[in-house]
């Protein structure tokens, strides 16, 4: 068997997806997602011009191999372009040689696990009772755990609340921050939330890098009485020393790693036990190859997967993710944020979601399609994360 092509598919149903769709002599195919949102283009390049050139011609079955000559081929290791050009073609190879074998991907790492995936969905006002309403609305929904943001009084605009969920400009939108205002305002919030959810309902906060660690450790001290799942990527983590400090003060569980692309940004992280959930997608990862990798590491240390999950991972990545998550025995939970039903359309798919819950369906292999006349209706449109400038115009630190 061998690859005949493989072409780029840039499509925007809603917002920005970066497909790689390789082909067969025998007319198999395979998906894979490259989206990496706000960079989107810089990742197009490195496949059309670097990656799809080396892979015409060779055998599809070769996975690891392939996944080898590309990461050490390139000479210059790691980094989020590289890594999520990697991890489209490690995904769609997975999809190929599980096509070829007639059977859904995760039969093919390991089998299942479990029954079903359980997931966790966002929630987010700019006060307490949008927030309410928010939180009401995913629990309508079925989802068992639910993410908590909130707006901070006095911060005009906040990542991850409402519509600023979203890039939206050609520019970045610039949102203000201030440190103290949040630390203050967290507390309250989720004492709130527990006054009028409950002690039961599965909780989780992302504080989207922008603390130190002493300034991590108070919070999730502050944290503790409110019993969350976790507290999401509280420091910018690639210190990893600076976990230390954080894992000394609190008993709230830590998640992270969505920024992450390799096992060596976990090294000190899993090594030592300084988090409780990796967090990385199998987009940003280099594919399903050395995730499951990195969770058998992050297994020997009591650490669970908790794969990334949010709007601008593709259905072809979100597929990916929850046939490793039925396979794997260390899971933890997966985020799904979930798509528009135009992005439903474009990539039509086997997994489902039901009362909170993801099963990857049995279709063989990633049991996820891409409608190339219906993509190529939705062009490429630019968008860029925010960025946070405190109140004297300083960019956070974040
Ligand atoms: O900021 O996916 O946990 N989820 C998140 C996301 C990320 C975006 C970045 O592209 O933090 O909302
Ligand atoms: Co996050």
């Amino acid at each position: 068997m061998k690859i005949v092509d493989a072409r780029v598919v840039l499509t925007s149903p809603g917002r920005n997806f970066v497909t790689l769709k390789v082909e067969t002599d025998e007319g198999v195919t395979g998906l894979g997602d490259a989206t990496l949102n706000g960079r989107e283009l810089a990742v197009v390049g490195y496949l059309r011009d670097h990656v799809v050139p080396l892979l015409v011609g060779t055998d599809p079955h070769r996975i690891e191999d392939t996944w080898q000559s590309l990461y050490r081929g390139a000479y210059w290791r790691r980094g989020p372009v590289t890594m999520a050009a990697i991890a489209a073609v490690d995904v769609a190879l997975w999809d190929i040689k599980a096509k070829v074998a007639g059977l859904p991907l995760y039969q093919l790492l390991g089998g299942a696990s479990r029954e079903r995936v359980r997931t966790y969905g966002h929630a987010s006002g700019r006060d307490v009772p949008e927030l309410f309403d928010s939180i009401r609305a995913r629990l309508a929904e079925g989802y068992p755990a639910i993410r908590v943001q909130t707006g901070v009084p006095g911060l005009k605009r906040m990542y991850g609340v409402g519509h600023d969920a979203a890039p939206d400009a050609a520019r970045p939108v610039v949102e203000d921050w201030d440190t103290a205002a949040y630390l203050r305002s967290l507390p309250r919030v989720f004492d709130a939330v527990r006054q009028e959810f409950g002690p039961e309902l599965v909780l989780l906060h992302d504080a989207h890098h922008r603390l130190t660690p002493i300034q991590a450790a108070r919070l999730g001290k502050d944290l503790e009485p409110y019993d969350l799942f976790w507290l999401e990527d509280c420091t910018p983590a690639e210190n990893q020393d600076g976990l230390r400090l954080v894992r000394r003060h609190t008993t709230t569980p830590l998640a992270i790693g969505e920024v992450f692309n390799t096992v060596f940004d976990y090294q000190t992280l899993v090594g030592e036990q300084l988090i409780d959930y990796v967090r990385s997608a199998v987009t940003h990862f280099g594919g399903v190859s050395p995730l499951r990798k990195l969770f058998d590491f992050a297994a020997q240390h009591q650490i669970k997967s908790a794969i990334h999950g949010p709007e601008d991972i593709s259905p072809v990545g979100m597929a990916a993710a929850i046939h490793l998550d039925l396979a794997i025995h260390n899971f933890g939970i997966q985020e799904y944020a979930g798509h528009t039903p135009l992005t439903h359309e474009v990539f039509p798919h086997a997994y489902t979601f039901t009362d909170g819950y993801l099963h990857p369906g049995e279709a063989p292999g990633l049991g996820i399609e891409l409608d190339e006349e219906l993509a190529s209706a939705h062009p490429y449109e630019p968008a860029y994360l925010p960025i946070n400038r405190l109140q004297d115009g300083t960019i956070h630190d974040w």
